[in-house]
């Protein structure tokens, strides 16, 4: 899964794929699925992308033996990072930067676990 950070600084707009959250589909993610998820940002300010209810398993190390498992993944601007994320509570959760005031411009969806 690909999850885009994108924004304008002359609006001051921020979004997940270029889609604020009313123009934004839920995520769908299948229940039970261990998912490779590959976060691009594309905007000027950090992002720290809280997914609620289940962890990310940060794939941050040269060997790839140790993923510190994290809640809140912060995304430096130009950096991309990845994870595994498992689908492991069924609903639908909120998914969004953590800076309120970058949330309120947009940058908010929501993930659907079915
Ligand atoms: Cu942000």
């Amino acid at each position: 899964m690909l999850l885009h950070l994108t924004g304008n600084m002359d609006r001051y707009n921020f979004a997940f794929n270029g889609l604020t959250y009313d123009q934004s589909q839920p995520v769908r993610l299948p229940y039970r699925q261990r998912i490779w998820v590959t976060l691009v940002h594309d905007t000027m300010m950090e992002h720290p992308i809280h997914l609620h209810g289940m962890f990310n398993e940060l794939d941050t190390t040269a060997d790839h033996r140790r993923r510190p498992l994290k809640h809140t993944v912060s995304v430096k601007p130009g950096e991309k990072l990845h994870y595994y994320l498992t689908a492991g509570e069924r609903g639908r959760w909120a998914y969004h930067c953590h800076l309120l005031y970058h949330m309120e411009a947009g940058m908010f969806t929501t993930a659907e676990v079915a």
